[in-house]
């Protein structure tokens, strides 16, 4: 099965999903497996592999143990065309739709592209918004931030995504941040599009990743969680049954 038909296999099977975001330049290899396996333990959906500030042969590496290891599709989050890489299951194909810099919306796609028919990885078209404050991810793509209260700019640029073709948008608050996207925002963004709606940045209590689905994300993608607790899994766990069942309640 391909990775995108098993993400909509989820959707359609849970109404939600939950990716683990690994960013190489983090952890070393090793650390990276032990964390994917207790990723998988915790019944997370998909992993994704990348970072804003580029980890060079680390995601490669990286990518190649956890596959040795772990079953669940490996997507690969690129910051820029040097990250793709042979060892993944499939690729956001992505476009920063709101950077102020014609590169990081077509530029390094073009340079990424042959490479990924090359290897031969799924290529899954993603567009990406970065809301304030956009992290390193706002910095390094030189985007014109969504302010946080103007959710109806987010959702007018989703439902471009969604009118280009993309299959995918996410709302990204930067790795990190100390505030995850509104759910006003997210509630906005899903009214306008029918194409799923991947939410990141700063989530890290279940209770904001419960409210966060309420009002409509269809994809919860969490990182920095899993480098500041002591339990992956546990804490894994909680923001997977915390999502799950307010898909259901
Ligand atoms: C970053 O949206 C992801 O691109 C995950 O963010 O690291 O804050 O969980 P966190």
């Amino acid at each position: 099965m391909k990775v995108e038909e098993y993400i909509n296999s989820i959707l359609k099977r849970d109404g939600v999903a939950h990716f683990t975001l690994l960013d190489p330049a983090k952890q070393d290899p090793h650390e990276a497996v032990e964390i994917a396996k207790q990723a998988e333990k915790a019944k997370t959906d998909a992993l994704m592999i990348g970072g804003s500030i580029g980890a060079g042969q680390l995601v490669d590496i990286t990518a190649k143990e956890i596959k040795k290891e772990v079953k669940l599709p490996l997507i690969a989050f690129p910051s820029n065309a040097s990250d793709v890489c042979s060892s993944v299951d499939a690729i956001f194909f992505m476009s920063l739709l709101n950077s102020t810099n014609p590169y990081y919306i077509t530029g390094a796609q073009a340079l990424g592209a042959l490479l990924v028919k090359k290897y031969k990885i799924e290529p899954i078209p993603m567009a990406y918004l970065i809301i304030e404050p956009g992290g390193a991810a706002g910095w390094v793509g030189e985007a014109k931030l969504i302010p946080r209260d103007k959710s109806e700019i987010a959702a007018a640029y989703s439902l471009a995504a969604q009118y280009f073709g993309f299959r995918f948008v996410y709302l990204e608050a930067g790795s990190g941040a100390d505030q995850a996207v509104p759910v006003s925002m997210v509630h906005a963004v899903k009214k306008s599009v029918s194409i799923p709606v991947i939410v990141g940045g700063g989530i890290r209590a279940p209770q904001v990743a419960a409210e966060i689905v309420k009002a409509g994300a269809d994809i919860i993608v969490t990182g920095t969680l899993i480098e500041r607790t002591l339990n992956v899994e546990s804490s894994l766990e909680k923001i997977v049954a915390a999502i799950k069942s307010a898909k259901v309640s």
